[in-house]
């Protein structure tokens, strides 16, 4: 079953290791989550600006290279803006 509510999630390499990362976006009054991947397993990864800078009502998850260093940084994004823009 397709769902159209709930969090969005991304996958990308945050910290250029090569093990592809997971970051499960939050919810309304929920901060998203960033899990880092190991050869052990995920470790969730502390991220201040998550709840800093959280929306209520994003409908998508991504990662890319904003800086062209090689690791990705994820970004969520509102369906408003991607209209608009
Ligand atoms: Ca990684
Ligand atoms: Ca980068």
């Amino acid at each position: 079953m397709l769902s159209r509510q709930g969090p969005k999630g991304a996958t990308g390499d945050v910290n250029g290791d090569g093990l592809q990362d997971v970051y499960i976006g939050g919810a309304r009054e929920q901060a998203g989550q960033l899990y880092l991947q190991t050869i052990n397993g995920f470790i969730k990864k502390e991220t201040p600006d998550f709840k800093t800078y959280s929306f209520d009502d994003v409908t998508a998850a991504f990662f890319f290279d904003c800086d062209n260093d090689g690791d990705d940084t994820v970004a969520e994004s509102l369906e408003a803006i991607l209209l608009h823009t």
